[in-house]
């Protein structure tokens, strides 16, 4: 089949699909200059994730991590939500049973308009308590990049005296059951699920698409390059998210 005619098919199962679930990784970012963790420009090629993503780095050098996350909010501060970010959303409004699903931490979906996203790693805008007595902090969206303690200042503490940290969830730490809940009943629920821009390494999301699968959906991979998750998708558009989401769009 024609790329066209895979997009019209395709289209056809979601407008008759009763539920919808979507799960999007750093490919659909990166057209908006965020940049990816594996590929060739990814962060994990000139950063380490046990230096800088996981709980036992920020024990060591909290400094460390809050700098480098710093960095990352002056780059996602300044970036735009792009096409396939757009087109996600106008999903939302068109697919009355549509749940997006994302493994970025960087609010992209939500400034492009999507409500009620399922945030499966956390968000770089906010910052918690590392001790873990229950406070949550907002953290500003400075262009600049300076974080919640502002520039290079003091590194931000909670009011029970310990450090505030990232409200991420690094490497071998639990994700919030109540998202992990929410996106396993969404795909477990769902006739069509879209996996867009992940590398589908990383898990509990990368079992996600697997489990949609097992329930009887149609799994779709969205993205540049093959991944683990090619073999076992029904369908798979090569292509970037910001020029296939608007193709699909359109024809919904
Ligand atoms: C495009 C495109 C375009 C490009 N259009 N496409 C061995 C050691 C340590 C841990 C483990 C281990 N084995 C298993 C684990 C578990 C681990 C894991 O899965 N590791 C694997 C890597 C092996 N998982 C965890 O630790 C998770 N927790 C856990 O399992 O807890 C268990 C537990 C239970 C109970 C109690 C306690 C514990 C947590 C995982 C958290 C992941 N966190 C990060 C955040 C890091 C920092 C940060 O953001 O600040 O989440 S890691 C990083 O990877 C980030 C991402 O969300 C995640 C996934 O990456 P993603 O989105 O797929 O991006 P890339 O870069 O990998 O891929 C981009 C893709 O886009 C590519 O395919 C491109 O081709 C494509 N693309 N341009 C379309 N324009
Ligand atoms: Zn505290």
């Amino acid at each position: 089949m024609t790329d066209a005619r895979v997009l019209d098919d395709l289209a056809a199962r979601l407008r008759s699909a009763r539920a919808v679930a979507a799960m999007t990784g750093a490919g659909i970012s990166a057209e908006s200059g965020v940049p990816t963790f594996r590929g060739a420009d990814g962060l994990w090629r000139t950063y380490s994730a046990a230096d800088l993503a996981t709980p036992e780095a920020f024990a060591r050098d909290p400094d460390l991590v809050w700098q480098w996350y710093r960095w990352r909010q002056g780059i996602i501060g300044r970036a735009q939500p792009n096409a396939g970010h757009v087109a996600l959303a106008r999903f939302q409004s068109r697919l009355p049973g549509f749940t997006l699903i994302t493994q970025n931490v960087d609010g992209l979906h939500q400034r492009a308009g999507s409500t009620d996203v399922i945030e499966l790693h956390g968000n770089i805008w906010r910052a918690r308590c590392a001790r873990g007595c229950g406070v949550v902090r907002e953290t500003r969206a400075d262009p600049s990049g300076a974080g919640p303690a502002g520039g290079e200042g003091p590194l931000p503490v909670c009011p029970c005296g310990a450090l505030l940290r990232p409200d991420i969830v690094w490497f071998g730490e639990a994700l919030d059951p109540r998202h992990a809940g929410a996106a396993t009943r969404a795909a477990e629920a769902c006739e069509v699920f879209l996996a867009i821009g992940t590398s589908a390494l990383v898990y509990p999301a990368a079992g996600l698409p697997l489990v949609a699968g097992r329930a009887g959906a149609v799994v779709v991979e969205i993205n540049v390059d093959d991944t683990p998750l090619t073999p076992h998708a029904d369908i798979v558009l090569r292509g970037t998210a910001a020029g296939l989401l608007p193709a699909l769009e359109a024809r919904l």
